[in-house]
């Protein structure tokens, strides 16, 4: 056959669902394969849409090879497209059934550009040759891409493509990836719950706006926050006896100590007590009265979070508080979770009643939409804007170079806008 160029479209049945999901490991093939063709790599971009597929594409000096998979059928659709004597496609159908231990795979070749009814322009005699042979290619740049990917929308943060973690615990998948922008995050069943860079902002504001506003905390217990951030941040306190906390995953915890230290910095500290335990189970069975603020820094409301959810568990939360006791829950995105924020907020004042209930915005550019809540809930008359001392916040944030919490964004963060306003239905009443 006379054409410029030889297209394979290629079937690959019965993968691995995790070589499917694995963007690294498909990179790589994708490339291996196009250099045992002898092809020449110009570039190339790959995208983990978790938690579903991969998508790449391979620019080579020679045309193409794209893939689009689908983990949960163990599928992979891929094309090679080449151009010019040099690169036979079926070396990468070869090198790709392999890497991607399929059970079976099927490709059809089209040629493309019939010679036979082309013509060349003459007139077009500036166009540069389409793949001119001798011009060398100085590097090759990579563009991997992971995606944490909603109903309607989509992050996405490009990495190196080295993942540092990956281990499948009984409960979730945890990993640890490279990313340009923010620094190692951790991801827990694709969902990103923390990075280097951004935080300080989740975790500051998760425990100093209720350890400034109580007047003496000094037994805290924390569910969930197996990052370690919410306890390093607790354990600044003087005043503090014992911070519990009680992680369901051991592997969150291994993963964070080895990859995020200075996140993990404080797991060593003695005022700590460590449960590798369930925390539901763990509050059912503590005392009542026996903690001054609880923390519920939990993964949002699927998979092993989702019974922290639940008006039950807050019942139970509110019974192991003291009388002056406040309760900090994380309570997802009022822009992007609208049902659940305002579900959780209705709970919340059924149980400690409309006036005790306080929302707070804090901004972390890497959870979906970047505008993110917390939950105030004062057991007694503890209100976060009036019990406050100002220059007491002030002193702190500068003795302990907090990045983010200090006496201005105490204040501004419970300032709700109205459509926040009007989710909860808030009567203003301050
Ligand atoms: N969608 C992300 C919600 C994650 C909240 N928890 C993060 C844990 C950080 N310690």
């Amino acid at each position: 056959m006379n054409t410029l160029g030889r297209h394979i479209v290629v079937e690959f049945y019965d993968c691995p669902a995790e070589i499917m999901s694995d963007v690294s490991l498909i990179e790589n093939a994708m490339l291996t394969a196009a250099r045992d063709a002898d092809a020449t790599v110009i570039n190339s971009t790959f995208h983990h849409f978790s938690p579903f597929g991969v998508s790449g594409v391979v620019v080579i000096q020679e045309s193409h090879l794209a893939i689009h998979t689908w983990p949960e059928y163990g599928y992979a659709a891929v094309d090679v497209f080449t151009c010019g004597e040099t690169v036979n496609p079926w070396i990468c159908y070869k090198s790709l059934k392999e890497a991607f231990q399929a059970g079976y795979g099927s490709a059809v070749e089209m040629g493309r550009g019939q010679m036979d009814i082309l013509e060349k322009l003459e007139d077009y005699v500036q166009m540069p040759a389409r793949h001119p042979e001798s011009k060398p290619v100085a590097y090759h740049k990579r563009n991997i891409w992971y995606t944490e990917r909603g109903e309607n929308l989509a992050l996405s943060l490009r990495h190196t493509g080295e993942i540092l973690y990956k281990e499948q615990s009984p409960y979730q998948k945890v990993e640890v990836i490279d990313t340009f922008a923010y620094g190692k995050m951790l991801t827990l069943d694709g969902m990103v719950m923390t990075t280097e860079k951004d935080e300080y902002v989740y975790h500051e504001m998760i425990t100093h706006v209720a350890m400034q506003t109580h007047t003496a905390p000094q037994r805290v217990l924390i569910i969930g926050g197996g990052d370690g951030g919410a306890v390093r941040e607790i354990v600044r306190y003087e005043s503090l006896e014992k911070v519990v906390m009680v992680e369901i995953d051991q592997l969150v915890i291994d993963a964070c100590k080895a990859h995020l230290p200075q996140i993990a910095a404080a797991f060593d500290h003695p005022k700590l007590e460590l449960h590798v335990d369930d925390g539901i189970e763990y509050v059912k069975n503590a005392p009542d009265e026996s903690f001054d603020i609880v923390i519920i820094d939990s993964t949002d409301p699927v998979g092993p979070a989702e019974g922290l959810f639940t008006d039950e568990f807050y019942r139970q939360v509110h019974r192991i508080l003291n009388n002056d006791g406040i309760m900090i829950v994380q309570s997802e995105s009022p822009r992007y979770n609208t049902e659940v924020f305002q579900e959780i907020y209705e709970c919340f004042r059924g149980i400690f009643g409309s006036d005790q209930v306080h929302c707070y915005l804090i901004s972390v550019p890497t959870y979906p939409t970047g505008n993110w809540s917390l939950a105030f809930c004062a057991k007694g008359n503890i209100h976060p804007l009036r019990n406050i001392d100002l220059n007491k916040i002030k002193s702190f944030s500068e003795k302990e170079g907090l990045k983010y919490y200090n006496e201005d964004i105490h204040v501004a963060a419970f300032a709700l806008p109205n459509y926040v306003r009007n989710l909860l239905n808030e009567k203003v009443s301050r």
